[in-house]
């Protein structure tokens, strides 16, 4: 795992290859899939965050989150890895659907989002094919 981020009052990376996040913005923690306390963070469209530098590029990859949106009709990115050469994948929310934008192309719509819901997401790369889950 190259990087686990439960939110548990923080936002560290829990594998032993220190990547935590820094934050930006005014984002706060709040109550996250569980119920528990601090445990996901609040982003309210303007200025808000999570960075880390020091992912390395891999040709096979998968990343997965957890999402609960609260509005829909915006563009808002939840993960990219996007970097200043264009390249990577980003999972977002456009307008009322999640997707995933690849810079190669391809773009994945996955489902309408569901407001005020949780809703898991993944994103897998295997070299050649991309592909996109969605569950509740
Ligand atoms: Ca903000």
């Amino acid at each position: 795992m190259v990087a686990y981020y439960p939110f548990n009052g923080n936002a560290k990376d829990l594998t032993s290859n220190g990547r935590d996040f820094t934050v930006y913005g005014d984002t706060t923690l709040t109550d996250g899939k569980d119920n528990s306390s601090n445990s996901a963070y609040y982003f309210d469209g303007d200025g808000d965050y999570l960075e880390t530098a020091n992912i390395p590029s891999f040709d096979n990859y998968t990343i997965s989150l957890w999402a609960k949106p609260a509005s829909s009709g915006t563009y808002e990115a939840m993960f990219s890895s996007y970097n200043d050469s264009g390249s990577g994948f980003q999972i977002d929310l456009n307008g009322s659907n999640f997707h995933i934008r690849k810079s190669s192309g391809g773009n994945i719509v996955l489902s309408t989002a569901q407001l005020d819901a949780w809703t898991f997401i993944a994103f897998t790369y295997d070299g050649t094919n991309s592909i996109g889950y969605i569950n509740r």
